[in-house]
């Protein structure tokens, strides 16, 4: 065989699509190495925790449940027409940004707290928030405090590389309070740690705290989220900077989401929607216009969205109202919470 630039091109593009790296895109590309790679593999990758119940955990069959799953499921929807097609990557909180940035994954769905340092220093980009948040801490019920203010002198039990620590340590400070963190990186470890006394608090992100309570079932009513929530935790979708494309394709896919609900399209309404004579609609659901193309799509991309996931809200009812969690702040802005579409046209 002879060997010429072009055909060493089109290897190395094979070869860095098979090992899953990002690569630039190619003229005949979608314009997003990401997109391209995820089309030939069929497939997208996305990191998630795989470990917290309302979130992402699997159920009894095995089946991967939770906003942040449902969330790859949407942008596998759009990107690869199928919801199915999402390769679900355990990360931990230590190794989730590397995951991202090494191409091991193409987009991290994992309760992830959208900072400035995050955004700057690591080369990484957040697409949207699925779930405005903030730190709270768990403590037994027998413990008898009532108040964040009145753990002087306790030990936290919290994971390492998270917010979290920063948050607490800021808390304590500014109240000129001492603790201890103890650090443990495995989640069950960490929560087990805490059930056996060794900490007298738990702390991470209050929709965590929640449902990790909930799911103790009868002797939840043990256990006391304390009424202080000492941060601002906006869990965000990041994706690696320098692939603009897949970004907007993640961030717009949320924003179909969002629409969705807005506009009141269900999954099971979503067929008969396409004669909506709402121009959003009809723009939305790629009946009129061409808001597929301008992302590198077909037009049809946020109809299979909310066909095959539903919309924003029905994805908040299916995972986090179970684990009797309010919408409060996470529900849409003409409801008084944070949850704004920007135009879609
Ligand atoms: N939002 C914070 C905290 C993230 C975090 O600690 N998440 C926990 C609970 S929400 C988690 O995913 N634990 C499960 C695991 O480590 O697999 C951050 O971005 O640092």
């Amino acid at each position: 065989m002879r060997w010429n630039g072009a055909g060493a091109l089109a290897l190395m593009a094979g070869l860095a699509v098979s090992l899953g790296f990002a690569q630039p895109a190619t003229a005949q590309g979608s314009g997003s190495a990401t997109l391209d790679a995820a089309k030939t593999r069929a497939q997208i990758l996305c990191g998630i925790s795989g470990q917290v119940p309302g979130f992402s955990l699997p159920d009894s069959q095995g089946v991967m449940r939770g906003l942040d799953a449902d969330t790859c499921r949407a942008i596998a929807a759009a990107a690869v027409g199928d919801a199915t097609k999402v390769k679900f990557v355990p990360t931990t909180t230590q190794n989730r940004f590397t995951a991202l940035q090494s191409g091991e994954v193409d987009l991290l769905s994992r309760t992830t707290t959208w900072t400035l340092g995050r955004e700057g220093n690591l080369g990484l980009l957040f697409a949207w928030v699925n779930y405005y948040d903030g730190t709270g801490f768990l403590v037994k019920k027998s413990s008898g405090v009532d108040s964040a203010k009145k753990m002087d002198g306790a030990t936290i039990c919290v994971q390492p590389g998270t917010s979290t620590e920063l948050a607490i340590a800021d808390f304590y400070r500014v109240n000129k309070m001492k603790f201890t963190p103890i650090l443990i990186q495995d989640l069950p470890e960490l929560q087990g740690a805490f059930l056996s006394g060794r900490c007298d608090a738990y702390s991470t992100d209050a929709s965590a705290l929640a449902t990790f309570r909930f799911s103790q079932g009868p002797k939840a009513a043990d256990l006391v989220l304390l009424p202080e929530i000492i941060s601002k935790e906006p869990l965000g979708v990041m994706v690696r900077k320098g692939d603009d494309k897949w970004f907007d394709i993640v961030r717009w896919t949320f924003i179909a989401l969002i629409t969705a609900e807005e506009k009141g399209v269900t999954a099971a309404n979503v067929d008969s929607m396409l004669t909506s004579t709402d121009p959003d609609i009809r723009r939305l659901l790629g009946v009129d216009g061409d808001l597929g193309k301008a992302l590198g799509l077909d037009n049809k991309w946020a109809y299979n969205v909310i066909k095959q996931v539903g919309n924003f809200g029905e994805m908040w009812d299916r995972n986090i109202t179970p684990m009797g969690v309010p919408r409060s702040i996470n529900n849409l802005w003409t409801k008084g919470g944070l949850q704004y579409a920007p135009p879609m046209r």
